[in-house]
């Protein structure tokens, strides 16, 4: 078998479902690859022969995990939110100041005011910081336009950063997140605009992977959600939900019954969304960045997920108003700490259950024959660490398709 090149002397947590939590490779491993895909991966002692490859890479032994998917971020706006950061300190609350016309609304302001140019270029430092911690994956959401010419906007210059970077970006239509201002009194006429005009140019275009919504006091309501998807359902297009996070609307349970691929934040969660979730095979992706920056006290119901078996994933959130954090590694650390996933479950939460969230298990997540070589090397002892430092970051090299 042809092969471009080999990774050898690796320790591998492969993170496919198996024997222990990490889908650890047995002793010394290697990892064949051709092309942008895994050709082999196993124990170095069962590397089959004929394999000539070009390059032989030695690891001295470091781990190699999958690389990194953050599935949830809104890494595309323009200007920032420290201000209201400064007045929750003094005692506003987040939806207080989102019903004053702040919140989502101040960066769909300046979003609304900045040209794509300069939303890829406001953006690019963000990403890096994610690909610096061996992100391979990115998904970027709309969602501070609000209008069919800023949605676009903020949607090509989403898919314009996968071409400056060598990373996967998966992007999410939210036009749904807010209410403009222009419809104010007129939510239905909104979600009228998100239905059809917005999506139908969208569409038109293929800038986007999904649609995600904002279930919730200050987004939209049930109804108005299921409209939502049932348009993107109409065009071929996946659905995925801002769900339970400051109350509980039903949203998750709205969201597993029309096929959602992920349900995300969950707070407020309820047991029956739970068992929605799990007969429908939707995501559950944690969001502990959002829940730490606007100081929530409700955890969502990790025991609950398991025992009803839903797949945890775990992401930065990435935002100005919620989540300004931008550090996958501190995401999984949050997710230990203040939910109680184990490191396994924050690592698993960051690979294959982030690339089921974004429906792209088939070729992304873990390290198997076959899945693209995106691939994160660490100079750690046990990946357990991943997930236990505290703003350090040990990424050694990092392979995107293969190179
Ligand atoms: N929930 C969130 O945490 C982000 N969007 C959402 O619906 C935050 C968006 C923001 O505050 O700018
Ligand atoms: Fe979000």
């Amino acid at each position: 078998m042809p092969v471009d090149r080999i990774l050898v002397d690796a320790r591998i947590a492969t993170m496919e479902p198996g024997a222990d939590a990490y889908g650890t490779v047995a002793g010394s491993g290697a990892i064949a690859i051709a092309g942008d895909r895994i050709a082999w991966v196993g124990p170095m002692r069962d590397l089959p022969g004929g394999l000539d490859a070009v390059e032989r890479i030695g690891l001295d032994g470091r781990w190699v995990t999958p690389g990194l998917v953050d599935c949830h971020t809104h890494l595309v706006h323009a200007g920032n939110r420290a201000h209201e950061f400064e007045l929750r300190l003094e005692g506003a609350s987040y939806e207080a100041l989102a019903q004053a016309g702040g919140g989502i609304l101040s960066t769909v302001r300046a979003t609304r005011a900045a040209d794509e140019a300069l939303l890829v270029a406001t953006a690019l430092p963000r990403l890096d910081a994610l690909i610096a911690e061996g992100a391979t994956t990115v998904e970027i959401k709309s969602g501070y336009g609000l209008s069919v010419e800023d949605e676009v906007k903020m949607l090509r210059a989403a898919r314009r950063l996968g071409r400056e970077r060598p990373v996967g970006i998966r992007t999410t239509l939210l036009a749904a997140h807010a209410l403009p201002p222009e419809f104010a009194g007129d939510p239905d006429g909104y979600i009228d605009l998100c239905c059809g005009p917005i999506l139908d140019a969208v569409a038109a275009e293929g800038l986007a992977d999904a649609v995600d919504a904002f279930c919730d006091r200050i987004g939209f309501t049930r109804a108005q959600t299921a409209r939502v998807f049932d348009a993107a359902r109409a065009r071929g297009l996946p659905v995925k939900l801002h769900a339970e996070q400051l109350s509980d609307q039903g949203g998750a349970a709205l969201a597993a019954a029309m096929g959602a691929l992920s349900a995300d934040h969950l707070e407020h969660l309820d047991e029956d969304g739970v068992a929605a979730m799990a007969r429908a095979g939707t995501v559950a992706v944690l969001l502990p960045g959002a829940y730490y920056f606007i100081r929530e006290t409700r955890k969502p119901p990790v025991e609950a997920l398991r025992r009803h078996g839903v797949a945890i994933a775990v992401s930065t959130d990435l935002n100005p108003g919620s989540s300004p954090l931008h550090s996958p590694l501190l995401a999984m650390n949050m997710a230990c700490t203040f939910f109680a996933l184990t490191p396994a479950e924050a690592l698993a939460g960051m690979t294959r259950h982030a690339a089921a969230a974004l429906g792209i298990a088939a070729d992304a997540g873990t390290i198997a024959a076959g899945k693209r070589a995106d691939l994160a090397i660490w100079d750690i002892e046990r990946p357990g660490e991943l997930a236990y430092r505290i703003a350090f970051n040990p990424l050694y090299r990092r392979l995107w398709g293969g190179r």
